[in-house]
């Protein structure tokens, strides 16, 4: 018995021992059929995961590429997203700093198909379909929320439907944010401050229409020439969300920052539309869920900086006069007659927008 025992238990021991293991006889045995199983899970997920062809998708936007830039870390969410998505088959190459060109140069060039995407504001967007200008007029949208619910709602895709006659095709219609001024001679709390102030605005007509009922003298410029027009005095002032003035060092050449957050700026991520018609079904669908998962990411990204982008400006010396103490009924009254002077043209979806509950 004793000698059985013995041997049972050098028996069981081995038994525990291979358990231990997990090798044990069955899955080892089997190891081959779950090793099959597995193989073939493997060969069906890897069946059922799709391929992708490989390819560099590039993508260009005009601002800075530090941390705190609202586009750069959007496009580099993207990038993540999708290399991800495609076992790095499909490679996203980010050109910031305006190197592929301004904005409107860019958005051409994603028209011709020489630049493949283009991350953006509004402000030229409506050269090539003016419905994108609606977005434009002065203290239009009563909150981000707000903004969110027309761009990514009816409003949002009748635009995109009218850029993609263009062979533009918007994927997601993320932020740039609410526009200050900022100026470099005197704090500017009324319309009366801004009288014949050289300020430089997007090459949009609302934007140009409402500097000029502001009383300022507005001049159109790419966001390209805009720091050093600042800082040669060709122009005095410019308007623009911290998370541009701040990411670009405008406090270099501006001392004064009034946070009217007078127009609220859309940013869209426009692609080629042949280019984005050529890829499969799956890399569509890669590239559309990307740039929808990007949109979430920046729109938040913005919103918790805002407080760092306040702090950057104080450290940096400049004179921040606060939403509460400028003029807004002032600015507001002197905004109308914009309204008025596209009523024929822009009436209709200003009305939708300002009803979008
Ligand atoms: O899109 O041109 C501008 O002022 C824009 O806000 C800037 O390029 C970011």
């Amino acid at each position: 018995m004793k000698k059985a025992l013995g041997m049972l238990l050098v028996f069981m021991l081995i038994l525990g021992v291979l358990a231990a293991c997990g090798g044990n006889t069955e899955t080892a045995a089997p190891s081959g059929s779950d090793a099959t199983e597995q193989q073939s899970e493997n060969t069906n997920d890897d069946a059922t995961k799709p391929t992708f062809e490989s390819r560099t998708i590039a993508l260009g936007h005009a601002t800075s590429d530090s941390e705190n830039s609202h586009y750069h870390q959007g496009a580099l969410k993207f990038k993540e997203l999708v290399e991800e998505a495609t076992d790095g088959q499909v490679t996203i190459e980010i050109h910031p700093n305006g190197v592929l060109g301004g904005e409107r140069e860019m958005i051409e060039a994603v028209q011709l198909g020489t630049v493949d995407m283009v991350f953006t504001s509004t402000g030229p967007v409506g050269n090539f379909a003016s419905k994108s200008n609606a977005f434009d007029f002065p203290f239009l949208f009563r909150d981000r929320e707000h903004a969110y619910k027309v761009l990514d709602g009816e409003i949002g895709e009748e635009v995109n439907q009218q850029l993609e006659s263009a062979g533009l095709k918007v994927l997601v219609w993320a932020e740039n944010g609410f526009r200050n001024i900022t100026n470099s001679t005197h704090p500017i709390k009324t319309p009366d401050d801004l009288k014949g102030v050289k300020i430089r605005t997007m090459e949009n007509k609302i934007h140009l229409d409402s500097f000029r009922q502001f009383g300022a003298d507005p001049t159109p410029m790419a966001f390209t020439e805009l720091f050093t027009a600042l800082q040669q005095g060709v122009v005095d002032a410019q308007e623009n969300p911290l998370s541009v003035i701040i990411p670009n060092k405008f406090y270099e050449v501006q001392d004064y920052l009034t946070l009217t957050g007078h127009f609220y700026s859309p940013a869209p991520l426009i692609i080629n539309k042949d280019l984005f018609d050529s890829f499969s079904p799956e890399l569509q669908d890669v590239i559309t869920k990307a740039a929808e998962e990007m949109r979430d990411f920046e729109r938040e990204f913005i919103y918790q900086q805002e407080q760092e982008y306040l702090k950057i400006a104080e450290e940096n010396g400049m004179e921040i006069i606060q939403a509460d103490e400028y003029d807004f009924e002032a600015f507001f009254e002197a905004a109308q007659p914009v309204y008025e002077k596209y009523a024929d043209e822009y009436g209709d979806i200003l009305d939708r927008i300002i009803a979008t509950e």
